[in-house]
């Protein structure tokens, strides 16, 4: 196929004049440059990547003998629900956010993200939940102990009404987490659907812009429900609503739904730029194109879609009804085609 030369795909973004050895305050400012910010977001997940990567290994030092000889039990709970949550909301969706706010408006050729104040505004929240998520280890009685999913009634019974609890702490920490990556996602979808330049047609996209385009439309569907499981969980810690109580009507199993209606589609949001990567990379180094590159990024959307519909295989030990056990299982197999496909 013949196509026309694509134009404006290289447009310098603004820039302030080089100021030999000041360059590296730009990235303390708030900078709305797609490509500072990326690299904000990079550097500041590795260093969450590092204090997770410590934590791990506290965890893995006090396996060695059965006694708790290097931490006590109280440490020991508390480092490993935050070495998950750091690991997770700290290092893995803020590196891979950071590398597509770098390189997606590069990739289909616009002068920057849609909504760059937006993009700055939710970079600058993950500093806030980090400083969070490490005051919960300076609090008395411990970070958070109820481990990443912090089910209630767990996490409900460990917490007194107060908020320098690590268990408050953590839920905030989840829940300004969840308001950023919602900011970020409807940034990437409006970018990707909107700021393409002329001639640069969705299918003419590099493979991982549909990859991140996939993920992030999961985390406009998703996060909602687990933005707003903190935040109910957080009211019955701190003001005593009983959403998740029975002996206030509410019902555990609800957090449950919400969390998982997230937390599964929350695996696709860090596999699928990352078989994005993949699939930029095997190309280029065996010197072929992507072998059905159609295929590809249409099963990255049915992954997206399907990812959606599989929550309560996560919750079969919950008491969840026999029929309800038959259809998750079904759309569980199911989502491996695609994946099958895309691999
Ligand atoms: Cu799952």
């Amino acid at each position: 196929m013949k196509t026309a030369p694509l134009k404006n795909i290289i447009i310098e973004t603004e820039q302030d004049p080089p100021q030999a050895g000041r360059e590296w305050k730009r990235y303390f400012t708030f900078s709305t440059d797609h490509k500072v910010i990326g690299i904000q977001y990079l550097v500041t997940s590795f260093f969450f990547f590092l204090l997770g990567g410590i934590l791990a290994m506290i965890i893995r030092a006090e396996l060695i003998t059965p006694a708790s000889d290097l931490i006590d039990r109280t440490m020991y709970n508390g480092a490993f629900t935050m070495h998950g949550t750091i690991m997770l909301f700290l290092w893995t969706f803020p590196s891979l956010v950071g590398l597509a706010n770098y390189i997606v408006p590069i990739m289909i050729g616009a002068e920057d993200m849609a909504f760059p104040r937006l993009n700055a505004a939710a970079f600058w929240m993950v500093p806030v939940v980090g400083i969070l998520t490490v005051a919960s280890f300076f609090v008395p009685g411990g970070s958070a102990q109820a481990g990443w999913w912090s089910y209630p009634p767990v996490s409900t019974q460990m917490a007194t009404n107060f908020l320098f609890n690590g268990q408050v702490l953590w839920i905030l920490a989840i829940f300004v987490s969840g308001i950023s990556s919602i900011m970020g996602a409807v940034n990437f979808v409006t970018t990707i659907v909107k700021m393409r330049a002329p001639g640069m047609t969705f299918f003419r996209m590099p493979i991982f812009v549909w990859t991140v385009l996939s993920a992030q439309i999961i985390q406009l569907f998703g996060l909602p429900a687990l933005t707003a499981a903190a935040l109910m969980l957080l009211f019955d810690l701190t003001v005593g609503t009983g959403f998740f109580d029975p002996a206030r009507g509410g019902n555990p199993v609800l957090f449950q739904h919400l969390f998982w209606f997230y937390s599964h589609p929350a695996v696709y949001v860090i596999i699928l730029p990352i078989f994005g990567i993949f699939s930029e990379i095997f190309p280029v180094y065996s010197r072929k194109p992507l072998f059905g590159y159609k295929v590809v990024a249409i099963s990255s959307l049915i992954i997206a879609g399907v990812s959606g519909l599989v929550w309560v295989h996560h919750m079969y030990a919950s008491g969840t009804p026999g029929w309800m056990r038959m259809v998750f299982m079904l759309s569980t197999m199911f989502v491996s085609v695609p994946t099958g496909i895309k691999d």
